[in-house]
């Protein structure tokens, strides 16, 4: 008997759940209040051991690109939204469980119940939010949210509850009562969604237009004829595949009104500047290559665009950069922080940007300020900037406090794009190759167990990117196994040794069987 009503009671939770989510969607759409769901997976995210966290980016990523599933880190956002939804649905089955198991208490008292359900569930979410920095608005309308599911959830319960206790004979039915409760979840769910949809504010960048800002650069070298063999990934990454690899399950919106770049710590001058000050400081256009450094071999965590960006040596120069700073720090909006050795930041390559692909940063990319740095992964390359602090000791960034490298810097690395199957061209194999600042001098192939043949390099479109490389091969039928490697600029040959993306980086040899 009790365990019915604790399973009626769980399934009345979730189900009420679900217009709960779409309302929130709705709130989070119209109106730019955060997503309770994604609240608390963002907390976890942050305060859970930094091993575990790792374990399960490193357990996505080697999975969805062993499994060639496309676009690595969009699937990964995706998964994460989908995880944080039914964690949020987990806590209204315990609560929908509870207050089946309590029927009886709630059917005497259902309003203080309701309100207690709701506020238990509102908890669910409150350190989250508090820790998040979620505005007071916010909080109010996800107490109101919970309330109202509470109250719903106390109310079905107890009703159906009575029915099993009292004749059929009185004026509400259960058929009535199943129909009202279907209806009701489902008017609310696709209004919710619907006019979520409809009412959906645009992005934080588009505050700034999303008008071009720069054309593309000329490449470092002139383009020469080179013959890309079909299959090989764009050398310049749509910004739409842009890879993105961040701490949070919906980009960070910044209000570009509100947002200032503090620089000080050891200047003799510190800043604080706001986006218009910003746009006035003189910018550069550069081609570049990003990797996250929980990129496998062969992986698709990595992209090619130009960056727009204001050289950070002239900023901390003009800021008045004391001799004893060792590092450079830098805070960003979504609680992300990182730190540069100071030859870095001085580095001339090294730029807070503003663009890229030739428009005003994205907000998934870091709108309005993010920077770029030449020779080190993804991670040394904060987005959403508010902060710079010149420190006289090193600092310990955010992934650096969960176990990965403090240099992070980019590890050669060769990539062969085709042919990747049997049925594909088998009379040329072509790909990419990067070494961060140090460039690539030669990428060679081995067919089986043969000797090491020479690609042909494609001229890179600057020192800081990847380039394309292509070879012509005779292979025979028959399965054949490919394997690419790459010398550096330094003529430091890639290392073969397979070693896991965590701590420094995944090396290996790329093999492709075909
Ligand atoms: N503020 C902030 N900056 C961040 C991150 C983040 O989580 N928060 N992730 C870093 C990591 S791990 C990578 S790989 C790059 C990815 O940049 P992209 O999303 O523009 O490709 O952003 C870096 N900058
Ligand atoms: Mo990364």
């Amino acid at each position: 008997m009790k365990l019915g009503y604790i399973w009626m009671g769980l399934l009345t939770g979730v189900l009420l759940g679900i217009p709960w989510l779409a309302l929130g969607y709705f709130a989070w759409q119209s109106a730019g209040i955060a997503f309770p769901p994604f609240t608390l997976f963002d907390w976890f995210t942050r305060v859970l051991p930094g091993g575990f966290i790792t374990a399960g980016v490193d357990g996505m990523v080697g999975a969805l690109q062993a499994f060639r599933v496309g676009n690595t880190s969009a699937i990964a956002k995706f998964a994460e939204g989908t995880a944080a939804i039914f964690i949020a649905l987990g806590v209204t089955a315990v609560l929908g469980a509870v207050c089946g198991y309590a029927a009886d208490t709630v059917r005497r008292s259902l309003w203080v119940c309701g309100i207690l359900f709701g506020i238990a569930f509102f908890i669910a979410f409150l350190p989250a939010s508090i820790s998040l920095g979620r505005s007071v608005g916010e909080l109010f309308v996800t107490l109101v949210l919970c309330l109202a599911w509470g109250i719903a959830l106390c109310w079905f319960v107890t009703t159906s509850f009575a029915l099993d206790q009292t004749p059929a004979t009185q004026a509400i039915s259960r058929r009535d009562l199943t129909l009202g409760f279907g209806l009701g979840i489902a008017a609310l769910t696709v209004g919710g969604l619907g006019l979520g949809t409809l009412l959906r504010r645009a992005p934080a960048s588009e505050a700034v237009g999303t008008a071009p800002i720069s054309s593309p650069p000329p490449p470092a070298t002139p383009p020469t004829a080179f013959d890309i063999v079909s299959g090989t990934r764009t050398e310049l990454t749509p910004l739409e595949n842009f890879y993105r690899v961040d701490i949070n399950a919906v980009p960070p919106e910044v209000d570009v009104a509100q947002w200032k770049l503090n620089v000080g710590g050891l200047v003799s001058s510190p800043m604080s500047l706001t986006y218009t000050d910003v746009k006035q400081l003189p910018t550069e256009d550069f081609y570049a290559t990003l990797e996250c450094i929980s990129n496998t071999v062969g992986g698709d965590l990595t992209s090619t665009t130009w960056f727009t960006g204001i050289p950070l040596h002239e900023l901390l120069t003009r800021a008045g950069l004391d001799p004893n700073a060792l590092e450079i720090k830098f805070t960003s909006h979504d609680g992300y922080s990182e730190s540069l050795p100071r030859e870095s930041a001085l580095d001339p390559a090294t730029h807070l940007c503003i663009g890229m692909g030739g428009q005003p940063l994205e907000t998934k990319h870091g709108f309005p300020m993010r920077l770029y740095t030449p020779d080190r992964y993804g991670m040394k390359n904060p987005k959403w900037i508010t902060g710079i602090e010149a420190i006289g000791e090193p600092y310990t960034g955010y992934w650096e406090q969960r176990g990965w490298g403090k240099p992070a810097l980019v590890k050669t690395t060769s990539v062969i794009d085709t042919p990747l199957s049997a049925s594909a061209d088998r009379s040329r194999a072509g790909g990419i190759a990067f070494a961060g600042a140090r460039g690539i001098n030669q990428v060679e192939v081995q067919v089986d167990d043969g000797a090491w043949q020479p690609a042909k390099l494609k001229p890179p479109l600057s020192g800081l990117t990847w380039v394309i490389w292509a070879i012509d091969l005779a292979l025979g039928t028959g399965s054949h196994r490919l394997t690419v490697r790459a010398t550096d600029g330094t003529g430091a040959l890639q290392i073969q040794e397979p070693a896991p993306q965590i701590p420094d980086g995944a090396a290996g040899y790329h093999q492709v069987n075909i």
